[in-house]
């Protein structure tokens, strides 16, 4: 007799589909085909093409258990995975048929998918590379697992009224989500709270408050491979224990209350990403993650091995940031209190086990959080952390017994600060592996941040330069530059992007590069449609699109990009008919809620470009829009209508970037400075094919030392002086001229920070020169297609392999 579970995918014929996809309709959403809205045939869709994934993602598992490899757990307080349709459609190979049995059913797939929702459970970078490296770790058949927290809330939706941010919750689960299965028996006590008691060595934690943390996976289908992974998001259930004391005392509901303030640790993603907001509830976010994954690790461990002494032979948890660093106590607890272990061969283990990405080297994005709130909260791992403390300075006393202040600047509690526990240097101390996300990142962090680590342990740090995805964002999200692309050098190059490299020979073909700029030509249209449907205003697809979306930050100083924007206004007014070349200059990112000066970058955007556009003198040379509600979809439609991409950090502050890549990698140009991963993409493009300018991160040093002076630039730069006077004068503010007072005093009279007047001349002498290229068009694709080219490092395929060889020591299943 055959086993029930020798079962093979359903086929993939569209007749097939189509049957299944009324089938979902009517057995799982329960409705009629004719009453039936758009998002029911969506979620029938995706029912059934996730059916055809899910019997390769249980070999997968299967393998995986089977060939007992070891594997790594990636820890992250966010993923921005994107709508998932369209990206397992393609890693499947069946975007036709289901486009052709949703075309014989009445329905337009394009329009099903822009249905999807898109969950941002993540603010930016961080989030968006999570999700770039689990769909590398798929495709490479990779045994690695994501894990999460399942927010209800994922970031704040953004609309701009009267040109303000204005933001409002983001329920993504309101139409449900068929991506995910609910596993109701994986669920872990998580434990908050209560007091200690000691007997002898042995520790006991007491009177907790209990939280459920419940499995809901996903699936993370690999590119044209059966190797299929998981993400786990956990969310949060009141445990049944409800307060019995309340309840007996008859006050149901405040006995219910209770449990669903329990709920409130997987409500809502916290939306900044760049002040660490030390609140509580972060907190407890945080540890509620850890303590669920880490239980779950341990048990899946033991399940397959009935012993916790190899663990750190098959198992390597990866921190994605400090945010998951209580995953270290939290192992040690565990190993300790529950499995017998000592404290030596618990904290070997530990060491074994854990590596830790740096993200960022500014202070206040810095996770340190209260020994108070730590203790009151989770009150034995204030005790772990304690005592790795204790053992680790007694090994510093001995490794470097001359440097007297050195003992306090490592110490994992700072005693200046009232008192807090750094967070990083946990993380440092517990890995046996550290990086940066680029080169330049890597190397300031072991000569700023990490320079008393780096001399305790030399070869403890090392670099991961950031990649990025090339199924999503140039397969999925390009088509039209997808397709010549097959044309010329075949199919191969979504997963060996090194490919690209073959473009070169077609550089001196014109009806090549007349492809690549009716490629991007059709992508600006698309977007040019957006714009006009969204914020009803009309852009010249012909004009060159300026194009900056990321986080509003001052270090990322989209301000500077404005302050370009006006010269080039006032220029136009000044000589009408001097030769223009016609620009739309494109902006969107959110902003944290409370932070003002990004904020007010915002409006002073949204303002700039009103009295632009209304402005019958530029008519065409110059239009300014602001979109609202970035996203990871969003970034789909944007980055491959771009033809120049800004990307103006400070020297110095951004670690990486990774729009700087899917810009590029789009056939757009880069303006930038010498920052992040823009180092490395000049190597690799070469330098008369990206607009570098500014200030290298030793000048912007230099400068800051020898007492900067924005105000000096303020008075002998002419243009820059009216700029800045418009701006604080009310041009663009009429109703309210001091509006933007504020804004100007930050940049001329307390120290412009992130040196925008140092910048500027250098910037809009860079900006003319893109001009010059730009009237050159056939010079111009060229260069794009050198980006193009030149982009194959950036896969984060190359990225994933390298923490998988040189840090996680793990290797392909097969399958
Ligand atoms: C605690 C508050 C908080 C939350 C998130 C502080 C900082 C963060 C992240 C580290 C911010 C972030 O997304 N960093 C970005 O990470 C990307 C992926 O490595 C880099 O490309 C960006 O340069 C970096 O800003």
């Amino acid at each position: 007799m055959t086993s029930p579970f020798n079962y093979t995918s359903p086929t993939v014929s569209v007749e097939a589909l189509k049957h299944s996809i009324a089938y979902k309709l009517m057995f799982i959403i329960g409705k009629d085909p004719s009453i039936a809205t758009q998002h029911d045939w969506l979620n029938a869709t995706l029912f059934a093409v996730r059916d055809r994934m899910v019997e390769r993602w249980l070999r997968s598992n299967r393998a995986q258990t089977s060939q007992d490899v070891r594997q790594v757990y990636y820890l992250s307080m966010e993923f921005l995975i994107g709508r998932t349709l369209s990206n397992a459609l393609l890693s499947m190979g069946i975007y036709d048929d289901i486009k052709q049995a949703l075309d014989e059913m009445g329905f337009d797939l394009e329009e099903l998918i822009g249905e999807e929702n898109d969950p941002g459970l993540g603010n930016g970078g961080l989030g968006r590379l999570a999700a770039c490296f689990l769909d590398s770790l798929a495709t490479l058949a990779l045994p690695g697992r994501g894990y999460g927290i399942r927010y209800e809330y994922g970031m704040f939706a953004q609309n701009i009224i009267n040109g303000q941010q204005m933001e409002s919750p983001d329920y993504w689960l309101e139409y449900g989500n068929p991506w995910e299965f609910q596993r109701h028996s994986t669920r872990y006590k998580v434990r908050f709270g209560g007091r200690l008691q000691h007997e002898g060595s042995k520790t006991r934690w007491l009177e907790t408050e209990e939280v459920i943390a419940l499995a809901y996976d996903q699936v993370i289908p690999g590119f044209d491979t059966d190797a299929t992974n998981t993400l786990r998001l956990w969310g949060a259930q009141a445990s049944n224990e409800i307060n019995l004391g309340k309840f007996n005392q008859g006050d149901y509901f405040a006995a219910v209350e209770d449990k669903n303030h329990s709920e409130n640790v997987s409500r809502v993603l916290y939306p900044d990403d760049s002040t660490y907001s030390g609140r509580e509830l972060r907190l407890r976010q945080e540890y509620f993650l850890v303590s669920a994954t880490v239980q779950d690790i341990l048990n899946r461990h033991y399940v397959t091995h009935h012993t916790y002494e190899n663990l750190a032979d098959k198992i390597a948890i990866h921190l994605n940031d400090t945010h998951p660093v209580l995953s270290i106590p939290e192992l040690m607890r565990l190993l300790i209190d529950e499995h017998k272990f000592s404290w030596e061969k618990a904290w070997e283990t530990v060491t074994q086990v854990f590596s830790y990405t740096n993200h960022t080297l500014m202070s206040e994005a810095l996770e340190t959080w209260p020994v108070d709130m730590i203790g009151k909260i989770l009150p034995r791992h204030l005790e772990i952390i304690f005592q790795i403390n204790d053992h680790f300075l007694k090994e510093v006393a001995v490794k470097v017994p001359d440097d007297s202040g050195i003992l306090s600047r490592v110490s994992i509690i700072d005693e200046g600060n009232g008192r807090r526990v750094r967070m990083a240097w946990l993380a440092v101390i517990a890995s046996h592996k550290v990086n940066g996300v680029s080169a330049l990142h890597s190397e300031l962090m072991v000569q700023s941040l990490f320079v008393d680590f780096a001399h305790i342990y030399p070869d403890r740090f090392c670099n991961k330069t950031n990649g990025v995805t090339p199924r999503r964002w140039l397969g999925l999200a390009n088509k039209p530059l997808s397709k010549v692309l097959d044309d010329a050098i075949g199919h191969n190059w979504r997963t060996d992007l090194s490919q690209l490299e073959e473009l070169k020979q077609n550089i001196d073909y014109p009806s090549f590069l007349e492809a690549l700029r009716k490629a991007k030509l059709e992508n600006k249209k698309r977007l040019a449609l957006y714009i006009a449907q969204k914020l009803d205003v009309v852009v010249d697809p012909k004009s060159l699109f300026d194009v900056q979306i990321k986080r509003i930050h001052e270090y990322k100083r989209q301000l500077m990009n404005v302050l370009h924007v006006i010269t080039r206004y006032n220029r136009i007014i000044e000589d009408p008919d001097a030769g223009w070349v016609p620009r739309t200059v494109i902006f969107a990112g959110k902003a944290a809620s409370a932070y003002y000066a990004a904020k007010q970058i915002i409006r002073l955007i949204n303002d700039v470009a009103a009295v632009i556009n209304e402005d019958p003198r530029v008519r065409d040379k110059l239009k300014v829009v602001f979109i609202p509600n970035y996203s990871v979809s969003l970034a789909q439609i944007i980055i491959p209508a771009a033809d120049l991409s800004e990307q103006i950090s400070l020297a110095g502050t951004e670690a990486s970037g990774t729009s700087n890549m899917k810009f590029a990698l789009n056939g757009a140009l880069t303006i930038g400075t010498l920052d992040g991963a823009n180092v490395e993409m000049l190597e690799h493009v070469g330098e008369e094919n990206i607009f570098i300018f500014g200030n290298t991160t030793p000048q912007v040093e230099q400068l800051r030392r020898d007492g900067y002076n924005p105000h000096t630039y303020y008075e002998q730069d002419a243009e820059l002086h009216q700029v800045l006077t418009q701006i604080a004068t009310g041009v663009f503010s009429p109703n309210e001229p001091k509006r933007y007072s504020n804004l100007f005093d930050t940049l001329v009279n307390l120290g412009d920070h992130y040196q925008l007047l140092a910048d500027y001349r250098s910037y809009v002498d860079t900006q003319d020169k893109v001009d010059e290229l730009y009237k050159q068009p056939e010079e111009w694709t060229r260069r794009t297609l050198l980006n193009i080219a030149n982009m194959g490092y950036f896969s984060s395929d190359r990225t994933i392999q390298e923490y998988a060889d040189e840090i996680w020591n793990i290797k392909p299943i097969k399958l």
